[in-house]
């Protein structure tokens, strides 16, 4: 089983994530993980930080000669931004500037405040920020690499940004090209143009917009997660790790909630037995039964809230004197959907990674192997 902590504020002096249970043997590329980050920067909408920022990653252990090592890696990202913020997030009594007042309405600003007794809101916001999911995109890149030999890879899409909808046929010939061309992810042309309209229209009114971001995992064999305990359920912790990305309000796997408007007949996957092995025509259930994959392509969705800093602020209150006020406006993006699905194609890696491993694992890759090759015989003969 693979864990992993991540450390950093959004304006500190730099992230760090300890990765640790990644099995000896693993190619490793560094090249691979900031091709992600560099993904996760990208996007129509995006605010000024992303211009500051160029996010690399720095390997400070676990890897040797482009191999894992089996001990604990990890991994550092610098925020460049840091410089211009040292006086402000420095360590130092002295520092300690810039002090918020005004919560933000859907930001942690205010309950943070509350839970920890900081006075300044700062303290909540700048760990709470998203900028933490860079770390995160930084242990998907690299869960990914553990799962590959095998086969499994993840593709992500955004489907909507707010009410524009990419129509595109998700099997069509290169499709999943034309999203990582596309400054929103779709694959569609005019509906993306559409989308940045949107996104436009919703900068000039000094507002965000939200979306629906989808992550397919393909190759993933029959059986990992259990149907035994609840919390070994696959699609329990893929709708887990989906869920604590930062301004996700809704996750769904397969048909999801329109599953619940169908008869069992339209709404499941019959079964065939075609050239030797079992077969469904159909997908409804997102490659997920009884919480154990199915051996189909896993299809996950999740919801954006919009960003909650708006430039045009709601309305809030002091916590000092308890008088009504703009909130506070933050430096911010009107449209992070782009980049929220780099993440939840990151945290859905993560979470297939640790199954894939809680079923063959081993302490090295070459044992994995030999599991994993066990298993595919058996159930190739059952
Ligand atoms: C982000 C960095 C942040 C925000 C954004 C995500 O940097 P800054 O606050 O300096 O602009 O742009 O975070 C939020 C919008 C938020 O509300 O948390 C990043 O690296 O993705």
């Amino acid at each position: 089983m693979i864990r992993y902590f991540t450390a950093g504020e959004t304006h500190g002096k730099c992230l760090t994530v300890i990765i640790e249970g990644v099995p000896s043997g693993v190619s490793i590329s560094l090249d691979k993980i900031n091709a992600s980050l560099a993904e996760r920067q990208k996007g129509h909408g995006r605010g000024g930080r992303m211009l500051i920022e160029k996010d690399t990653a720095e390997i400070l252990s676990g890897v040797r000669g482009g191999m894992s090592l089996g001990s604990p890696i990890a991994i550092r990202i610098e925020n460049r931004d840091w410089k211009n913020w040292e006086d402000i997030m420095g360590t130092e009594e002295s520092n300690g500037k810039k002090r918020v007042e005004f919560p933000r309405p859907g930001h942690a600003d205010l309950t943070g405040g509350m839970k920890y007794n900081h006075r300044d809101l700062r303290n909540v916001l700048e760990r709470a920020s998203a900028r933490e999911t860079a770390a995160r995109v930084a242990v998907g890149a690299l869960a990914k690499q553990i799962v590959e030999p095998f086969g499994i890879e993840f593709k992500s899409r955004v489907v909507s940004i707010g009410d524009v909808t990419d129509p595109s046929d998700v099997s069509s010939p290169g499709f999943y090209d034309r999203v990582m061309d596309s400054p929103v992810r779709f694959g569609d042309e005019e509906a993306a143009k559409q989308a940045m309209e949107y996104i436009d229209k919703v900068k000039a009114s000094g507002e965000s917009c939200g979306g629906i971001v989808e992550v397919r995992s393909f190759g993933v064999p029959a059986g990992l997660g259990s149907y035994v305990q609840y919390d070994r359920k696959l699609d329990a912790r893929l709708a887990f790790a989906a869920m604590s990305v930062q301004a996700i309000k809704g996750v769904e796997i397969g048909l999801g909630f329109e599953a619940a408007r169908l008869s069992g007949s339209h709404a499941h996957d019959e079964i065939f037995y075609e050239n030797g092995e079992f077969v469904r025509k159909t997908n409804n259930a997102g490659g997920i039964e009884g919480g154990m994959s199915n051996g189909e392509p896993i299809i996950l969705r999740a919801a954006m809230k919009p960003i909650p800093t708006q430039y045009n602020p709601l309305r809030t209150v002091s916590i000092d004197d308890k008088r009504p006020h703009e909130a506070s406006v933050e430096r911010s993006d009107t449209c992070a959907v782009p980049a929220c699905a780099i993440v939840v194609e990151a945290v859905t890696a993560f979470e297939i990674a640790n199954a894939f491993l809680e079923k063959f694992g081993g302490d090295c890759l070459d044992d994995i192997k030999a599991s994993y090759e066990a298993y595919m015989d058996r159930i190739k003969h059952f």
